[in-house]
């Protein structure tokens, strides 16, 4: 059982500040000054959930992802390697906000109790952090309450949020037939390169790509990629890799900043035909983007990367012989319009919307053989399912070319990380499809053009009141606001609105996309006066 003491002596070390904490889809996340409490909390909960679930090993990933440096958060990860069941969601915040020692345990002793815990197997916790300043003193009050709650800790170090989750799934599929891979950063790096490799194989050689690392933890961990792959076969110019000088990271570079600001990041001069990606402050989003001749600006997004994503698998999977497998597209209701139009009407692909949040994409997913799932902001990835992988795995070849099919598409269930976003695996699968396409940005590009869109945020009194149902597209509260919504979007040739609280900023999102510009722009400003 747990040593009340214990938990008791080391919450007093750790003062819970008059902050309301909420584990959201972000899991916590603030200014890193309110978040001490919250990582020793975050330390016990870990524990009692590797407890609940019989000692398999459960991470916990310290950053703030994209957001500013002065800005931290935790996350956990489940034993697959995926975000923490939305169950556990309620329990972080009620220990989170559990302000003195008493409370803790009655919180403690709640969820044992809730959740039927034993705690004859032990509990074990690793953990990684991104290049924060504040790092090195949450690490600490997370180790307190892993300590505190007798979890046995292993600090894996500076990684990026996607490593986290491998290294996590890694370690509770050891020895199975479902083994994910080695455990260590190493066998990360090899387990990629070498799909890589594989899929390259015979390939034209693309000129080097310029990778924005936005200052963070991207940066060092895609240098140590590149010593897995020979120069001839691919390289890459890194851009944005100062984690040393404070105040850089996310500044003006980064995926979120070029997908939010559509230009390219500080320290990326854009010249014409070449080609340019941007991960984001933990690595686990990717854009990319080109300049045209005329040295116009365009990004290619999530969507973008859905889009191409699904229909190399769709094509791969007939060449492979295995047409038994299906593919299927989600999206948020952030997708470009011209995106979903594309993927059902041109490429008869099935396309499901969920709400915002990679959990939901995630799960909806799994309910195809083969699901990609991207937020338009360029956090996605793709999901094998059981089935698939094993159809892939035994499927005989009759014909070399066929051979050759199943062989690549092995390799790509290799390369893309399949338990989370992960911005280095993801920019190697698109680097394989354009190799194998023999395409520029521009060529990627042509799929379908994107409505013009905008994303405005509004700071309201209350962001709660607002209510949204049918994946967020329509509001049911306030009342009638749904139909005035309505009203103005009529107006606009292939207009589309819809208004949702953020889950992670305390405001609401107005999204709006129409034919042109201008009048994309008066949609969005005509609906941004209705909500406020
Ligand atoms: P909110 O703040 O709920 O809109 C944002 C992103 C999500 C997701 C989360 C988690 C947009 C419009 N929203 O959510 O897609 O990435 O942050 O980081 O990009
Ligand atoms: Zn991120």
């Amino acid at each position: 059982t747990l040593d009340q003491q214990k938990i008791r002596a080391a919450s007093d070390l750790h003062p819970t500040p008059e902050v309301n904490f909420v584990y959201g889809t972000a899991g916590f996340r603030m200014r890193a000054d309110m978040l001490d409490s919250v990582l020793f909390k975050v330390g016990i909960l870990a524990a009692l959930r590797s407890y609940k679930l019989n000692g398999a090993t459960i991470g916990v990933m310290i950053t703030a992802s994209h957001n500013p440096e002065e800005d931290n958060g935790a996350k956990l990860v489940d034993p697959r390697g995926e975000m923490l069941e939305q169950a556990w969601e309620v329990y972080a915040t009620e220990l989170a906000n559990a302000r003195d020692a008493d409370s803790i345990l009655k919180a403690v002793d709640s969820i044992v109790a809730q959740t039927g815990i034993t705690f004859d197997k032990g509990a074990n916790v690793i953990y990684g952090y991104d290049t924060r300043p504040s790092c090195a003193s949450l690490v600490k009050a997370l180790e307190d309450g892993l300590n505190a709650a007798g979890a046995k800790p292993t600090n894996f170090g500076l990684k990026s949020t996607p490593q986290l989750h491998y290294l996590v799934r890694c370690i509770n599929t050891a020895g199975t037939n479902d083994a994910y891979g080695e455990p260590t950063e190493e066998g990360y790096y090899i387990k990629l390169s070498e799909a890589f490799k594989t899929l390259m194989k015979g390939k034209p050689t693309l000129s080097p790509i310029t990778v924005d690392c936005a200052n963070g933890v991207g940066a060092p961990k895609l240098a140590d990629f590149l010593k897995y792959i020979d120069h001839d076969v691919w390289a890459a110019n890194i851009v944005n890799d100062d984690i040393n000088t404070k105040g850089k990271l996310n500044y003006n570079a980064g995926a979120d900043y070029v997908k939010t600001q559509q230009k390219a990041p500080l320290g990326a001069t854009l010249a014409p035909g070449e080609r340019y990606c941007s991960f984001d402050g933990d690595a686990d989003r990717l854009v990319y983007y080109y300049a045209d001749e005329a040295g116009v600006f365009h990004l290619l997004d999530g969507d973008k990367i859905a889009g191409l994503a699904a229909m190399f698998i769709m094509d791969l999977v007939k060449s492979a012989g295995v047409d038994s497998i299906n593919v299927g597209v989600v999206q948020t209701a952030y997708a470009n319009g011209s995106s979903t139009q594309y993927l059902t009407k041109q490429c008869q692909v099935p396309v499901s919307c969920v709400n915002t949040g990679v959990k939901h994409l995630h799960h909806e997913a799994e309910k195809y053989d083969v699901g990609v799932y991207f937020e338009a902001n360029g956090h996605g990835t793709v999901l094998f399912s059981p089935e698939a992988l094993n159809t892939i795995k035994t499927t005989e070849s009759k014909t070399p070319a066929q051979n050759t099919a199943l062989k690549q598409l092995r390799a790509l269930t290799e390369l893309i990380n399949q338990t989370v976003g992960d911005a280095l695996s993801d920019m190697l699968m698109v680097e394989v499809i354009l190799a194998h396409r023999n395409w520029t940005c521009q060529e990627w590009d042509q799929a379908y053009t994107d409505l013009p869109n905008r994303l405005v945020k509004v700071v309201v009194a209350n962001r709660y009141i607002f209510k949204t149902t049918n994946a967020e597209r329509t509001v049911v509260e306030p009342e009638g606001l749904q139909a005035e919504l309505d009203a103005i979007v009529s107006k606009y040739n292939n207009g589309r609105s819809f208004v949702r609280a953020s889950g992670t900023e305390d405001a609401v999102r107005v999204y709006a996309e129409a034919a042109t510009r201008t009048e994309t722009d008066y949609l969005a400003i005509a609906v941004a006066q209705l909500v406020y």
